[in-house]
């Protein structure tokens, strides 16, 4: 090993030995002669070792604890609050174009750029090393990753959010087939925030299966294995045979029925993704990235590349989110980030309890009543404020969730936003027929959160923000997974925001009947109306479903509102999905798709002559 002992004791260089593969020695000691810590620590799956991470937060500032036992909190600096997708790039030769909306660099030349900043961004840090693997271990899904990182904020997470690989790097036997992210916070200020965010890099270096990311903490940049990995992992199962999704995984369990449904879910942010997953009475097996392979039985089978949640803690309150806000309540290890602190308790927005009216947050002190430059409230959390915490501590996780085989996908849901077009719920008439619901998806966005109401974004399977190739390419992929299947999962989408004069149309309840309605369609229990945008439900099975599941009088009226198929507005949809592939290029059969969905909508447009047709005229 070529590190200075000073720096790699030999007790840490042991640790690296261990492993017998060259390729991680060759990192480290690459990285280290760039970086230049004073110290370097290798992290294995001991208890000690795990215990490191959290304690050095805790020591150096970057977390600090709450009042109850296992609680920290961390705050990012208020330009770190999300994902920063203009400075995060896909290298790419020079003269490779990918999709419109995916922000690449040119390879060499950001490399330079990078390993620029990168030297000696770690003088008089500490360097830890990491080892995880991606899904569970010992199984044909996982992937093995290396972290690299001067954040014991990033190091500690991480043992929260993943599954050690120590073990699983033994396995790979010395190949070099595993991904590696190096992270630096960079300079620090004295609230141990990054001082440098217009340096701020995210490089997603796909032929050297790593990405390089500096002067950030907020987790969706600096935590390698969330979405850095995801990308590096669509390029894998691009090349290969099999899926990298954007998905929730779940159990659904209808009741006095004895089976269990999975279902995999891919919701843009704030499309009600992690509140279905965790729908009361049913499991959970994971809530942001899943793998989906083919088995060797022909069905689909996915594993959570997770074994926790970095989730929004905004509106987890007792009564939308019981089983998540009593686990905030309780000790355990957990990390709260970017709330707001008052003598060692947090606070966050919508928590459904009276709120102090000074405290601590991301920006520093706050108080009631202050405004911003614009004049407008600071509010006393950021929107986008988080909870880390293992799945192992809600009661209702999946009692597979660590089953190296994964479990078999029946159904799967694509979730948009919008507040005028798309019914609740329906169901594909076919798998590729899904795809094309899946490819799109769209949400429009809030006032609260991007200026102006109802932009609608495009965001294909939730997952555009993460493409490395182009979209054409995934969603090509999508229909071929589909053809090797003996029996494909039933695709649903939902669209929980309908609205009408401004109120919504459903309460924040009503998706757990969406779900047991596409529980039993999976069953064939129900029959259903064909619509030309999909399958919906018939008002009798929605009735008794809302009796039995919420105790709640459907009315027929409801029903009508709900479920009309909006002509004008899904064909003015279709137009705007239309332009897009026209521009991005699609398989064929999606083409045929678009042509097939316009001539159905067209055709009852002029059966019925109205632009709305009520699902009992259907
Ligand atoms: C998302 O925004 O989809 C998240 C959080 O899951 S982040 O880690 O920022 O990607
Ligand atoms: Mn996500």
């Amino acid at each position: 090993m070529n590190v200075d002992p000073s720096i790699l004791s030999k007790e840490n260089t042991e640790k690296l030995k261990a492993l017998n593969n060259p390729h991680v020695m060759h990192i480290v000691e690459e990285y280290a002669k760039i970086c230049k810590p004073n110290k370097i620590t290798v992290l294995t799956d001991s208890k000690q070792d795990v215990e490191y991470a959290r304690t050095i937060a805790l020591e150096k500032g970057e977390e600090a604890k709450l009042k109850m036992a296992g609680h920290t909190v961390h705050f990012d600096g208020p330009k770190d609050q999300g994902r920063d997708k203009e400075n995060t790039k896909i290298l790419v030769p020079k003269g490779v174009k990918l999709s419109k909306s995916i922000n690449t660099g040119e390879r060499e030349e950001c490399l330079t750029e990078v390993m620029g900043i990168l030297d000696g961004i770690m003088k008089g840090k500490e360097m830890f090393v990491s080892f995880f693997c991606l899904g569970p271990e010992n199984s044909k899904f996982s992937l093995c990753a290396l972290q690299l990182t001067d954040s014991a904020y990033v190091a500690h997470s991480e043992n929260i959010l993943y599954r050690s690989g120590y073990r699983e790097f033994k396995r790979l036997k010395g190949s070099d087939k595993f991904f590696y992210f190096i992270h630096s916070a960079g300079e620090l200020n004295e609230r141990g925030q990054t001082k440098n965010v217009d340096k701020r890099r995210i490089y997603i270096d796909l032929e050297g299966n790593r990405v390089l990311t500096i002067n950030n903490q907020y987790a969706g940049n600096s935590v390698g294995l969330k979405k850095l990995a995801l990308r590096l992992a669509i390029k894998k199962a691009n090349n290969e045979d099999w899926l990298c999704e954007h998905m929730f995984l779940m159990g659904v369990l209808p009741k006095g029925k004895g089976r269990k449904t999975y279902f995999a879910g891919a919701f843009p942010s704030g499309c009600g993704k992690t509140s279905t997953a965790m729908i009361p009475g049913q499991t959970i097996v994971g809530d942001d990235i899943a793998y989906l392979r083919v088995g060797d039985d022909g069905r689909a089978y996915s594993v959570n590349v997770e074994q926790g949640i970095f989730g929004i803690i905004e509106n987890v309150n007792a009564d939308d989110d019981p089983l998540i806000f009593e686990t905030l309540k309780t000790p355990r290890e957990l990390i709260f980030s970017n709330v707001l602190v008052k003598d060692g308790v947090p606070y966050w927005l919508g928590m459904g309890e009276e709120t102090p009216k000074e405290g601590l947050n991301y920006a520093g002190e706050w108080k009631a009543g202050m405004i911003d430059a614009k004049g407008k409230p600071v509010l006393l959390a950021h929107k986008n404020a988080r909870y880390t915490m293992r799945l192992s501590e809600l009661p209702n996780v999946d009692p597979e969730l660590h089953n190296p085989n994964g479990v078999p996908v029946d159904g799967i849901i694509y979730g948009g936003r919008d507040s005028d077009t798309s019914p609740p719920v329906a169901q594909s008439l076919s798998w590729s027929h899904g795809v094309f619901m899946g490819a799109a998806v769209e949400s429009e966005t809030t006032a609260q959160v991007l200026g102006a109401e109802g932009v609608r974004t495009h965001d294909p399977m939730a997952n555009m923000d993460f493409l490395v190739v182009p979209l054409a390419t995934y969603i090509e992929n999508h229909i071929s997974f589909g053809e090797r299947l003996d029996k494909t999962p039933k695709v649903f989408t939902t669209n929980y925001f309908l609205k009408k004069d401004g109120k919504f149309l459903n309460g924040k309840l009503d998706k757990k009947v969406w779900l047991l309605w596409m529980e039993g369609r999976v069953h064939n229990e129900y029959s259903a109306l064909e619509t030309p945008i999909g399958y919906i439900p018939k008002y009798e099975d929605l009735k008794k479903l809302f009796k039995e599941a919420l105790n709640k009088e459907y009315s027929m009226e409801s029903y009508i509102q709900q479920f009309s198929i909006r002509i004008t507005k899904l064909l003015q949809k279709l137009d705007r999905i239309e332009a897009i592939y026209l521009e991005e290029g699609a398989p064929e059969v999606f083409h045929e798709h678009l042509k097939q969905q316009r001539s159905r909508l067209l055709d009852a447009q002029k059966k019925h002559n109205k632009e709305e047709i009520s699902p009992l005229d259907l």
